[in-house]
Parts: structure tokens; C-alpha cells; sequence
């Protein structure tokens, strides 16, 4: 298949672009703040220090930091993309342990402070596109999803690597909802997708802490497959050796498989992936294959038929 060279980012960079937008929006927010405006959770972040600009930053226009903190996907807080942000107060993001366990040789739950010292944080800016067939350009700070990885030395017969979410259930109003997900929210990855350069856990965003509605305090985010595949608030990462199915997967077996790369010439059963809606533009873009990552992923896929692989 003919894979569309991505020619939109540059390396190691974070461009002027991107700082002239952040710093716009930056003040945006205190003037808002200054009206008294009601986004308390984006003034309660602190931000996070020793940030070095990472590999992989998108030039795309980032999205502003008042569309990313309430345009969300967070089913345990309600189905509306207006819920995380409204319903997600009481959400306590400290204290807060990961448990890394399964085939490893050294399972170890982690303090989020423990995990924060692990490595250098970096910001990569990404394109993130939900299946939805909507996207946005989020600068994460993070480091890569490898090193935490590396740290519990997964044992050979380990071949998957499955994400579990936090259930909170007196801050999480959307558990509750009727015929929703089963929850805990449940994703997986095979162990080279994992270990990609392009995988990140992110501790933040915009040079912050994660707001709750983004996946406090700690998310993997994934830029080459749809959205979903990026669990949030993350308590559990579990090795196995058997193929994970994830919650969407029990959901919708025919519209959501484990692969789920982005992928513009699979559309989802009920609408098409060709295009997206960037958040604050008028006019559809192109989706692009792997999101344009394809230099970084396309070879953890040779062989493999891309056309079943929604
Ligand atoms: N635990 C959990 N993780 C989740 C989700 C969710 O509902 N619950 N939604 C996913 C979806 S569909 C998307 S598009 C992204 C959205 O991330 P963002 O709100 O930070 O942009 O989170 C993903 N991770
Ligand atoms: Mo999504």
C-alpha cells in the first residue's frame, strides 16, 4: 500500500507558530480570568519545569488550550464532550499509583512522583484524531512510553501490553450512565507498538499538568491510531500474552478492532474516515494514513492487511 509521506512536521523544533499560538491563547485565558470566566480548572494547573523541546512536533496550528480542556472524550464523566471538563471537579489525580505487573520480571507499582523523576519530560506535539473523524494539534509534555516500559523488564513471553483506567466511582458521574462502556476503560497494544519512539505517557499539556479531563495525572497517547486507543488515568499496565479486547472492542465488535490505526481509506461502518473536521476550522482536511506518521510506524505493519484493520 502507498504510504503518504508526512511533510508537515519538522524534528526536534518547537516552531515560532506554535509558541506565538500558545502565548496568544495564554492570554486569551487571563483575560478571560480577568472576566471572571468559569474555567477554574485551567488556573488550578501548575506548570511543569524542565520541559525540552521534543522529537516529532507538529507545524500544524495547535489547537487553543480552551478548546483542548473542553472538547473531550472521557466516558466516565458523561457522553458530551462538554462533561469531562464540567463533571470532572472532584477528581482526585494525587495521590496516585501505577501498578506494572504481569510477564515482567520486576513488578513494581509506582508512585506518580516516582514516574515523574523517570525521565527527562519533553513536549511533543501531535495531531490527535479521534474516530470520531474530528482531530486537534496538542502539544503533550511526556516522555516516551518505553522507558517506563523498560523499567519492570518485560520477560520475552510477553507480547501485548494492555492499559487499564482508574474507576472512581464517587467523582465519576458517567459510570453510572445506562449502556455505556463496561468499565474499568480497557486498551491494548502488541509490545513493538508500545516500544515505538512515537508512544508517549503524558504528565501534561500546553506545559502543564494534565487537567483531569485530559486523563490526570498520567495517559498514553498514541498519534497514529484513532483516539481511543489513548486511555486516560491510568492505573493499571498489565504484560500478557494474549491479544487484550479492549472496552470498545466489547462494545462494538464490527466497528472497533484492536489495531485501530488511522486509516483513511477504512471507513467506519457508519461514516467515512476519508476526512476530518479540524477543531476550529471551517473546512474538512484529508485524513492522512497513520495519521502522517507513517515514516515512524508503517513497518510494525508489513505484511499485515491494513483494508481489515479498523
Ligand atoms: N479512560 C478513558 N480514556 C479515553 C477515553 C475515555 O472515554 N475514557 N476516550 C478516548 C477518546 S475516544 C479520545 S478521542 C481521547 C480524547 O483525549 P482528549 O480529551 O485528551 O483530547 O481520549 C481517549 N481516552
Ligand atoms: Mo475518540
Amino acid at each position: 500500500m502507498l504510504i503518504k509521506r508526512p511533510n508537515d512536521y519538522l524534528p526536534s523544533e518547537i516552531t515560532p507558530r506554535g509558541l506565538f499560538e500558545r502565548r496568544r491563547d495564554f492570554l486569551r485565558l487571563s483575560t478571560a480570568a480577568a472576566l471572571g470566566a468559569m474555567l477554574p480548572e485551567a488556573f488550578a494547573n501548575a506548570k511543569l519545569a524542565g520541559i525540552r523541546p521534543g522529537p516529532y512536533a507538529a507545524t500544524d496550528a495547535q489547537t487553543p488550550y480552551s478548546k483542548v480542556t473542553t472538547y473531550n472524550n472521557f466516558y466516565e464523566f458523561g457522553t458530551d464532550k462538554s462533561d469531562p471538563a464540567e463533571t470532572s471537579g472532584k477528581f482526585r489525580a494525587r495521590p496516585w499509583k501505577i501498578s506494572i505487573e504481569g510477564l515482567v520480571k520486576k513488578p513494581k507499582t509506582l508512585d506518580i512522583d516516582d514516574i515523574l523523576k523517570l525521565a527527562p519530560l519533553e513536549e511533543r506535539i501531535y495531531r490527535l484524531r479521534c474516530v470520531e473523524a474530528w482531530s486537534m494539534v496538542i502539544p503533550w509534555i511526556g516522555f516516551p512510553l518505553s522507558t517506563l516500559l523498560k523499567h519492570v523488564e518485560p520477560l520475552g513471553s510477553a507480547k501485548y501490553v494492555e492499559f487499564v483506567s482508574v474507576v472512581q466511582k464517587d467523582t465519576m458521574p458517567g459510570l453510572s450512565g445506562f449502556g455505556s462502556l463496561d468499565w474499568p476503560y480497557t486498551e491494548g497494544l502488541r509490545i513493538d507498538e508500545a516500544m515505538n519512539p512515537l508512544a508517549i505517557v503524558a504528565v501534561g499539556l500546553y506545559g502543564e499538568v494534565l487537567p483531569n479531563q485530559n486523563g490526570a495525572p498520567v495517559r498514553v497517547v498514541l498519534p497514529w491510531k484513532y483516539g481511543f486507543k489513548s486511555a486516560k488515568s491510568i492505573v493499571t499496565i498489565r504484560f500478557v500474552d494474549k491479544e487484550p479486547v479492549s472496552s470498545w472492542m466489547k462494545a462494538g465488535p464490527s466497528e472497533y478492532g484492536f489495531y485501530s490505526n488511522v486509516n483513511p481509506e477504512v471507513d467506519h461502518p457508519r461514516w467515512t474516515q476519508s476526512s476530518e473536521r479540524r477543531i476550529g476550522e471551517f473546512f474538512k482536511r484529508k485524513t492522512l494514513m497513520f495519521n502522517g506518521y507513517g515514516d515512524q510506524v508503517a513497518a510494525l505493519y508489513t505484511g499485515m492487511d491494513l483494508r481489515k484493520n479498523y
